[in-house]
């Protein structure tokens, strides 16, 4: 049977993982389960853009490898914006290789990843190993990896029974699967995080196999705990009102799911 849908503030004292809660907290503050996915290649732009929308939002997306002036700065200077205006940093990583090999891109190179991304993600497909590999990377810290359960993209092979494996996958390792990238509910437990990207305010797609659905839909219809929106808001010609337009769409969509 389907348990009582919780309200963030409630999940916040209910929920175990410290970054689970933190998040929860963020999101009852500032009435927002809105995730900017800031997919732009310029630092001054992103440091800019996050400080701009910063208020709306719970969680910034960065993909750190599009950005082609990147520097240790940026990411301090990120890390400042973050303590500036509460919310978490969500580093797309996508890691997908053995243990050892995402243990050193998580925690080296150039990016440093680990220094100061509160949560990356990591695809199932290599087995658990992926997921001990950043784990130790990240002992001692309060970090969070989300698994890529499914996919927003046409064609996606991460489905059925690969999608049970990445459940499992999250249960074995609840101290550091905070949830899912995915598209629809997949546990009913708010200790599993549930992240829906491919959000916009008008379905459609792109050219190359993006699959956009409204906030209602990812939230009201598939569940999600966070809308991550990328282009929504910053392909228009203000992204301070698409941001609140997403926030306030998004969180209306929360308040009818409490309904339920
Ligand atoms: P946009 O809203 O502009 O389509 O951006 C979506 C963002 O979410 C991109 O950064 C993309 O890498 C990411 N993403 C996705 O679109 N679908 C997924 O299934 C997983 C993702 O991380």
């Amino acid at each position: 049977q389907k348990k009582k849908p919780q309200t963030y503030k409630e999940r916040a004292s209910t929920c175990t993982n410290p970054l689970v809660q933190q998040l929860y907290k963020i999101m009852n503050l500032k009435k927002s389960n809105l995730a900017l996915s800031v997919d732009l290649q310029n630092s001054q732009q992103i440091l800019q853009t996050v400080d701009k929308l910063g208020p709306h939002l719970c969680i910034v997306k960065t993909h750190v490898d599009i950005i082609e002036d990147f520097s240790p700065q940026f990411t301090t200077s990120l890390r400042d914006l973050a303590a500036k205006h509460n919310f978490l940093i969500f580093e797309d990583r996508k890691f997908g290789d053995i243990g050892k090999t995402v243990k050193s891109q998580y925690e080296g190179g150039i990016y440093k990843i680990s220094s100061w991304a509160d949560i990356v993600n990591a695809h199932p497909v290599p087995g658990d190993g992926v997921i001990k590999g950043l784990k130790e990377a990240a002992t001692g810290t309060n970090k969070g990896c989300l698994l890529v359960a499914e996919m927003s993209s046409a064609g996606s092979l991460a489905k059925s029974d690969y999608t049970k494996g990445a459940i499992k996958m999250a249960e074995d390792h609840k101290d550091f699967v905070i949830g899912f990238i995915c598209q629809s509910r997949l546990i009913d437990d708010y200790n599993f995080v549930h992240m829906t990207p491919g959000v916009k305010l008008s379905e459609g797609g792109d050219s190359l196999g993006q699959q956009y659905k409204t906030p209602e839909e990812a939230i009201l219809k598939r569940g999600a705990d966070v809308i991550i929106v990328g282009s929504g808001i910053l392909a228009t010609d203000d992204p301070v009102q698409a941001a609140i337009q997403y926030k306030e769409a998004g969180y209306k969509a929360y308040e009818e799911s409490l309904k339920n």
